[in-house]
């Protein structure tokens, strides 16, 4: 029965990439957020084949873009129909209504998902852990339940209301007088309600493990999807955690026990964030962003080749504010500074210090200034700069161990990678 309810499967088909022009999203900043969706349906595993975009106010409530937009996408999906690859789907950078979802369906024929539905089948397909797979399937009803209607209207139609046949559910869970919809509505709600017990039996256990721990400073590395956090996981406590260039290549949480010099203290490797998350998704991973919320430190980790890093520190922060964690001591890391380019300026040249021409050092400068603290420039790829890198977290663990534990001598503590 819940099979049928399954979002979509992506699977090696041909998308097509929708986004909108608008006032507080300019066409560089709709082409950049088109490229990180085309990123997100390579991971998924489709392949984009063409973009449409619109110059609008906003989006239409009725079929998100305009009517005329909508034709010519139909006309481009039906002259390829007979092409070697025919478009399977067409995927909205925003999150879609089921009306919305519903109109657009009936006019271009092919597979609808949004930005939202993609990354819940990333995320279905990267879950390993009962925990992670839990989550997110309890993220995967909540985006279904609003979105029913079009699941199911047909069905009404034909059952017409109390049970008349026609629908798919099973008889004799029906009550009397209840329409197929409101059917598969209790019983997605019975399924979250069971999800949401089963979530908080794992969040009891995974509480008692991070209690028997010990006393040792824990360290969260945060960030955007991508930036490098596995690799500096892997770096720093020699594990193997599974790092690729794919979105969001880390769904459950790893913690090692690392020790720099002498020092013991707790690493732990966290989900990315990405624009445009539904807090609602968010809040399904909340036991997996327990680590984030118990830490004593986070290291928000940049990717500084990436063109969008500054957009992509402000969606980090505004979700740790989110999380309650704006306040806890940070540090931010830049990361794949091999991979950084700039155009040297000339002496004599009076043009602006943009992104494009500003160099590693006067970066280093301008953020420093910025964050009134330092923050550290590396290559873990290349193994650039990480003795600074360990010295720093050295000093910083090291502060905050005397200030949490005055008592405990770390320096007798220490004990292997777990
Ligand atoms: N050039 C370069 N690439 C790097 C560096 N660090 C990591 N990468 C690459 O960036 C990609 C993503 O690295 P991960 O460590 O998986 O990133 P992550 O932040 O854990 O990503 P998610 O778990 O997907 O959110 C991989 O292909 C890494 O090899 C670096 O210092 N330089
Ligand atoms: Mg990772």
């Amino acid at each position: 029965m819940m099979k049928e309810f399954v979002i979509s499967e992506v699977k090696a088909e041909t998308a097509i990439l929708v986004g909108l022009i608008t006032k507080e999203q300019d066409e560089e900043k709709t082409k950049e957020y088109l490229d990180e969706l085309e990123f997100l349906a390579d991971t998924a595993g489709a392949v984009t084949v063409k973009r449409f975009t619109q110059r609008v106010g906003g989006p239409s409530q009725v079929t998100y873009v305009g009517s005329g937009k909508l034709e010519e996408i139909r006309q481009y999906i039906a002259d390829e129909e007979d092409a070697e690859r025919p478009v399977g789907m067409v995927i909205f950078d925003d999150e879609l209504s089921a009306k919305q979802i519903r109109n657009i369906e009936k006019v271009l024929g092919v597979k609808i998902l949004d930005r939202t539905s993609l990354i819940l089948d990333i995320f279905a397909m990267r879950a390993q852990t009962a925990a992670a797979k839990t989550q997110v399937e309890l993220a995967q009803y909540r985006y279904m339940l609003p979105r029913l209607q079009r699941l199911w209207t047909h069905l009404e139609r034909q059952g017409g209301g109390s049970g008349s046949g026609g629908g798919k559910g099973s008889v004799g869970l029906r009550g009397p007088g209840e329409t197929q919809l409101e059917m598969d509505r209790r019983i997605i709600l019975n399924r979250i309600t069971l999800l949401k017990q089963r979530l908080l039996e794992i969040d009891k256990q995974k509480t008692t493990q991070r209690k028997n721990r010990g006393r040792l400073i824990r360290v969260a590395l945060v960030g955007y999807t991508n930036v490098g956090k596995s690799t500096i996981m892997n770096l720093l406590s020699k594990s193997e955690v599974f790092a690729e260039n794919k979105l969001f290549a880390t769904l459950d949480t790893t913690v090692r026990k690392v020790v720099v010099e002498n020092l013991p203290f707790l690493l732990a490797d966290t989900v990315g964030f990405i624009r445009k998350l539904p807090t609602d998704l968010v809040d399904s991973f909340k036991s997996t962003l327990d680590e984030v919320r118990e830490a004593d430190l986070l290291l928000h980790v940049v990717d500084i080749s990436h063109p969008d890093f500054e957009e992509q520190i402000n969606v980090v922060e505004n979700t740790l504010k989110d999380l309650g964690c704006a306040d806890k001591p940070s540090m931010i890391v830049f990361n794949k500074i091999d991979n950084y380019t700039w155009t040297e300026k000339e002496e004599d040249d009076l043009t602006p210090a943009t992104k494009e021409n500003i160099t590693l050092d006067e970066l280093r400068r301008t953020w420093m200034a910025k964050l009134h603290d330092e923050c550290l420039f590396i290559s873990a790829k290349e193994k650039q700069n990480i003795d600074e890198f360990r010295e720093v977290i050295y000093r910083k663990v090291r502060e905050l161990h005397v200030q949490k534990y005055p008592y405990n001598d770390f320096l007798y503590d220490v004990g292997e990678d777990e």
